[in-house]
């Protein structure tokens, strides 16, 4: 059943954020016919130079420096960017004057007409909503991809005619504000600290992730990763239709080996994944979540293994960057928590030169000790995070600092041996040295390329 709209026109709504989010969110609600007025923490200079062709466009009124009581008051709902600690005294002194919070899901809760699909979890949402839209198309569907990925739901509410449905990647900030909001099919694919430093623990952490679940209808699908232990305690409550993947023989989509099996209505189907990019313990996990979702939605089993053989993954991903002199290098700079080193390390039986750091989230960094201590022969630790990092594991492995990514990329050259690999993993978020974990994985791939140039060179001029 449709639920109230939550913007209409004349409704007065102030956007708190203007970035990705509160961009789509004050277009939307223009859309809508709503009245608008946005709030920057940006100094007024900085939000006029880089939003100002947005605000003359559209007209609204606008506040910047800071967010004040008196401006955002006057509004009838606030829309929150993800990007805001709601646990904020402002905040909390607007919802006693009784105005409205909420995030793109709230929004969307009362105006979703065609089916939904919602991925989370600490590690793979990404490349699990990637792959779910790449299968519903590849079935013919007109299907819109967004969320947490980079295209908020705000811009599918503006455009639902063009679709079949959507698939959308929720992260845990969007789930603080996320109302009535349920998807159709709903995909929780793991959890591990993250994110610590704002929602305060990992009990909050995971309470924060079963909110995806909280207005769950019975006949909706819940997908979850039977082998993560704090996921199946959490979701033990789940009633109606809930299927687990994972490695127990018990599991709705069984990981057996290079293999995926799942059983449907007693019929079994075989996913063999031996010659694709997914054929790791990481792939597969995010392959088992991704048929299920898909078949619930009406893909066959041909279209899946079809759409699973093609597929290929994301940058900065344990991607493979260059062999130089018998190392492998590889790029995993998306890995930005503790669970996404622990993957990544899986995928390697030892002599790994690691290098992480970065800004610490409020991570463990214990939690790597034993794949440490078993797979790792060097650590070389960058960023603010480095000092936690030694803390944490110098006892068990030999740790060197670096100041830049170059210095990080040579003494990690210099230490390896061939057989070796060197992985940049970092355990934390990108945003004291670069601009994203993109521009950092792109600096890491520019420091092996540059080295290979050199060796080559050294090579070519010893030969002549
Ligand atoms: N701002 C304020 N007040 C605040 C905080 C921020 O005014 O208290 C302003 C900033 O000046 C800036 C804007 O808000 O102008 C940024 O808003 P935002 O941080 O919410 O970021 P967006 O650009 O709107 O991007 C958000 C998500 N960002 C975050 O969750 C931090 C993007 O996820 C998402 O792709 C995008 O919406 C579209 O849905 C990024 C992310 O890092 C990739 N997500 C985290 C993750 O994946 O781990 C959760």
């Amino acid at each position: 059943m449709k639920q109230s709209k939550l913007i209409s026109a004349g409704t007065k709504v102030a956007i708190l954020g203007l970035g990705i989010s509160g961009r789509a969110a004050a277009k939307y609600a223009l859309q809508c016919g709503a009245e608008v007025r946005v709030s920057d923490i940006r100094t007024e200079q900085q939000f006029v130079a880089e939003e100002g062709a947005f605000l003359s466009a559209t007209g609204v009124s606008w506040e910047a420096g800071g967010h004040t009581y008196d401006f955002l008051q006057q509004a009838d709902v606030v829309l929150v960017s993800p990007g805001v600690d709601l646990a904020s005294p402002l905040i909390k002194s607007l919802q006693v004057a009784g105005v409205k919070l909420a995030g793109e899901l709230a929004v969307a809760a009362g105006q979703l007409q065609l089916p939904v699909v919602a991925i989370t979890g600490t590690n793979g949402k990404t490349t699990v909503t990637t792959l779910i839209g790449e299968l519903l198309s590849a079935s013919g569907k007109k299907v819109f991809v967004g969320g947490n990925i980079g295209i908020p739901l705000y811009e599918f509410l503006c455009h639902q005619e063009k679709y079949d449905m959507a698939v959308v990647e929720v992260s845990s900030f969007q789930l603080e504000s996320a109302g009535n909001f349920s998807a159709d099919v709903g995909v929780l694919l793991n959890i591990t600290p993250d994110h610590l430093d704002r929602h305060g623990s990992l009990e909050a952490y995971g309470r924060l992730k079963m909110q995806l679940f909280a207005h769950k209808k019975e006949e909706a699908l819940a997908v979850i990763n039977g082998d993560d232990s704090l996921c199946l305690e959490l979701s033990k409550y789940l009633t109606g239709d809930v299927q687990t993947f994972g490695v127990a023989k018990t599991a709705t989509a069984v990981i057996d080996r290079d293999l995926i099996r799942l059983t449907l209505a007693e019929k079994t189907e075989e996913y063999p994944l031996a010659a694709t990019a997914l054929a790791n313990s990481v792939g597969l996990r995010n392959s088992a979540a991704a048929i299920l979702a898909a078949r619930r939605l009406g893909c066959t089993p041909e279209q899946i293994l079809q759409g699973l053989q093609k597929f290929r993954l994301l940058p900065h991903r344990i991607e493979f960057v260059a062999e130089v002199e018998g190392v492998g290098y590889y790029n995993d700079s998306k890995a930005t928590n503790t669970g996404a080193v622990l993957g990544a390390l899986e995928q390697f039986p030892g002599n790994v030169i690691l290098i992480a750091g970065g800004r610490d989230k409020g991570d463990d960094y214990r939690l790597l000790r034993k794949a440490v201590t078993e797979r790792v022969r060097q650590l070389v630790v960058i960023g603010e995070a480095a000092v936690l990092l030694e803390e944490a594991l110098a006892d068990v492995v030999t740790t060197l600092p670096a100041q830049s990514m170059q210095e990080a990329v040579t003494i990690a050259a210099g230490s390896a041996r061939p057989g070796d690999v060197v992985l940049l993993s970092p355990a934390c978020a990108s945003f004291d040295m670069f601009t994203s974990y993109g521009h950092r994985g792109n600096e890491f791939k520019k420091e092996v390329l540059a080295l290979q140039a050199a060796r080559k060179k050294i090579l070519e001029s010893g030969k002549n």
